[in-house]
């Protein structure tokens, strides 16, 4: 079924260059970016971003990086686009994610890991509104 997501390259991918790979990647498999932007968060919006993980240990750590530089978020669509764009991710640990995924080819790290990719369809609406807002931050 046609589905749409939300991936977002982390400061960290857009700190190192690696915008333009991503969204090669996306684009080879098929899938296709309906809307694209740059933002510098603020931390209010990657608060709410990450609301499910408040409270756990590396939730403030994760906010501070998060909002460290621009991020650049692409709506995706496609076939079952939600699970498609998570497999092209990769699991969440760098060091674990396999050969070939993103953060497989990009990552040595839990928390830089160069990509985010909601987990839902539900989630997928939910940060596309909150991250696509203009009071999610500068662009
Ligand atoms: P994923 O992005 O793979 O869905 P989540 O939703 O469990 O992973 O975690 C959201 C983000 O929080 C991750 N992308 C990562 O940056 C960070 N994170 C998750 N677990 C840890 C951890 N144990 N230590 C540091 N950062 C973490």
């Amino acid at each position: 079924m046609t589905e749409r997501t939300i991936l977002i390259v982390k400061p960290d991918g857009v700190r190192r260059g690696l915008v333009g790979e991503i969204i090669r990647r996306v684009e080879r498999k098929g899938l296709k970016i309906t809307r694209l932007r740059m933002v510098y968060p603020t931390e209010k919006c990657i608060e709410s971003l990450y609301d499910v993980h408040k409270g756990k240990p590396f939730y403030e750590d994760l906010v501070r990086f998060m909002s460290s530089g621009p991020i650049v978020a692409m709506i995706v669509e496609g076939d079952e686009a939600v699970n498609v764009v998570r497999g092209l991710v990769g699991p969440t640990d760098g060091r674990k994610a396999p050969p070939g995924t993103i953060r497989g080819d990009y990552a040595l790290s839990m928390r830089e890991n160069v990509t985010h990719a909601a987990d839902s369809t539900e989630r997928a609406e939910y940060e596309i509104e909150l991250v696509f807002s203009d009071s999610c931050g500068f662009s």
